[in-house]
């Protein structure tokens, strides 16, 4: 009897309160299933080989000569397997870069894999590569420029229905793709078959970049698309491979905002599209190999720096290899990425705030209730009342415990909300802040926070301005060397 009272008080104080035991109402915009699994994949890999790889140039002009394409040692299973050893979840390979040079045997010119010396004709690297992604389990994504330095019909009404029957043939016949890159670049002169001058195009109109999306998804309905004018995800604004730490996941939609490197860095708060930022960058200073950058391949540190700056401020790493003239990944570039990797791993193995026992100042119904930020279900989140957009979060370790790291996720897919937040340490029972240089600002899909090694008997995070109500689905911390 007593229980049923109880339970009954318990109900009319739901209502009171609003729909405690049901999941708080989404902040629009919200990321689609697709968009969620694609920011889940966190770290990927670009590849970027082609006839620039044996001229040692970045931007072919269109009329590089066919044969010079010429691997002495091709091996597509070595980079996979070695980007599944530095921790990627898939590579994007540049099918076709601005030179207009295919490394598939397309029907829609000669200027191909075709015409070279690579397995006297006979090859076909978009499908060695694809199979090698199956067998070793990896996801595939294909870069094709829109830009083609080397097509008579380029700048014409010819060269658009060409460049919708690559993308066709591409994602027709080499199984699903995770990603697709329609790159933006057009530096205007080219070869164009021989004309060789400018061709200035309006690249939101020219390329029909909605028709080209229908032909990707009408093959790879899952695969996210870089560039264009109806992209799923957006370009960072830069290639050096910085995402502000202020970093919104939502994004404005016209093609003069996609093309704003200030307000790409770090989003729009009350942007109307969940367009989430890819950060895209190379482990040499070029995307193409070049021998004389044997010495530049970024070090560990450089790398580490690299995560922070991207997977750490709520942006993808979309890291560059270049492929050698041999056809693999030079053992200096593997080196590093594979040491970086397993740095990675060890860092962020050990949550210390694993044991901690967690308070807070509200909490929406048990279902949400704090301690759901330690657990690994990425479902399980803590969430606070309709519009309670202050809150604290207080973690008691079992013991003093020194940290360095913080990991924070909020649970996306009610939208994101955390706009600033600050940090506090208890030590000898008394509160003090957390010194970092970081902006404690927004936290989206998913922030690290580096500060000084500092000891400390509890952990305080204080919500302090948000859109909408808390949703957060991860904390943890760690201690690295
Ligand atoms: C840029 C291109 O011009 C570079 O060559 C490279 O492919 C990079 C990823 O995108 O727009």
């Amino acid at each position: 009897m007593i229980f049923k009272q109880k339970w009954a008080a318990l109900m009319v104080g739901c209502l009171i309160l609003g729909s405690c035991t049901s999941r708080p109402e989404r902040s629009y915009p919200i990321p689609t299933a697709q968009q969620l699994e694609w920011q889940q994949l966190e770290t990927y890999a670009f590849i970027h080989f082609g006839l620039n790889t044996f001229n040692d140039m970045e931007w072919g002009y269109g009329n590089t000569p066919s044969h010079t394409f010429n691997p002495t040692n091709m091996d597509c299973e070595q980079w996979v397997l070695t980007l599944k050893a530095c921790g990627m979840k898939g590579v994007i390979f540049t099918a076709k870069h601005h030179d207009g040079f295919c490394l598939w045997p397309t029907e829609t010119t000669d200027y191909s894999i075709k015409n070279t010396y690579y397995k006297n004709g006979e090859g076909d690297l978009v499908r060695e590569l694809s199979e090698a992604c199956k067998k070793h389990g990896l996801k595939f994504g294909l870069y094709l420029s829109p830009w083609d330095r080397h097509q008579a019909e380029y700048g014409r009404e010819g060269y658009v229905s060409i460049y919708h029957q690559q993308i066709e043939e591409l994602v027709s016949k080499y199984g699903e793709l995770f990603e697709f890159w329609f790159d933006g670049a057009n530096g205007g002169n080219g070869w164009y078959g021989g004309a060789d001058e400018v061709r200035s195009i309006v690249a939101e109109k020219y390329y029909d970049y909605e028709k080209a999306r229908e032909i990707v998804w009408k093959y790879s309905p899952e695969a996210a698309i870089f560039g264009g004018t109806v992209p799923t995800l957006r370009w960072i604004g830069n290639e050096r491979g910085i995402a502000d730490a202020t970093q919104w996941c939502m994004y404005r939609t016209d093609y003069e905002s996609l093309n704003d490197e200030k307000m790409l860095r770090r989003g729009f708060r009350d942007g109307e599209a969940w367009l989430p930022a890819e950060v895209d960058v190379s482990i040499r200073p070029g995307w193409f190999y070049h021998e004389s950058e044997d010495g530049q391949v970024k070090t560990v540190e450089q790398l580490m720096e690299l995560y922070y700056n991207s997977v750490g401020h709520n942006a993808n790493l979309l890291l560059n290899f270049p492929v050698n003239k041999e056809g693999r990944i030079p053992s200096i570039d593997s080196a590093n990425a594979v040491n970086w990797y397993q740095k990675l791993q060890k860092d962020f193995s050990n949550n210390l705030l694993k044991n901690c026992k967690v308070t807070t100042s509200d909490t929406r119904s048990p279902r949400f209730k704090a301690n759901h930020v330690l657990s690994d279900e990425y479902t399980h989140y803590w969430a606070t009342h309709d519009g309670v957009k202050q809150a604290e979060l207080v973690f008691e370790f079992p013991q003093t415990t020194e940290l360095n790291r913080l990991m924070l996720q909020e649970y996306v897919p009610l939208g994101q909300n955390v706009e600033h937040f600050t940090l506090d340490r208890c030590v000898n029972g008394k509160w003090l802040p957390i010194e970092t240089d970081e902006e404690l600002t927004t936290i989206g899909y998913k922030r690290l926070v580096r500060f000084e090694t500092v000891r400390m008997e509890k952990l305080r995070i204080r919500f302090r301005v948000a859109k909408g109500t808390l949703c957060m689905t991860t904390v943890a911390g760690y201690l690295t060397e």
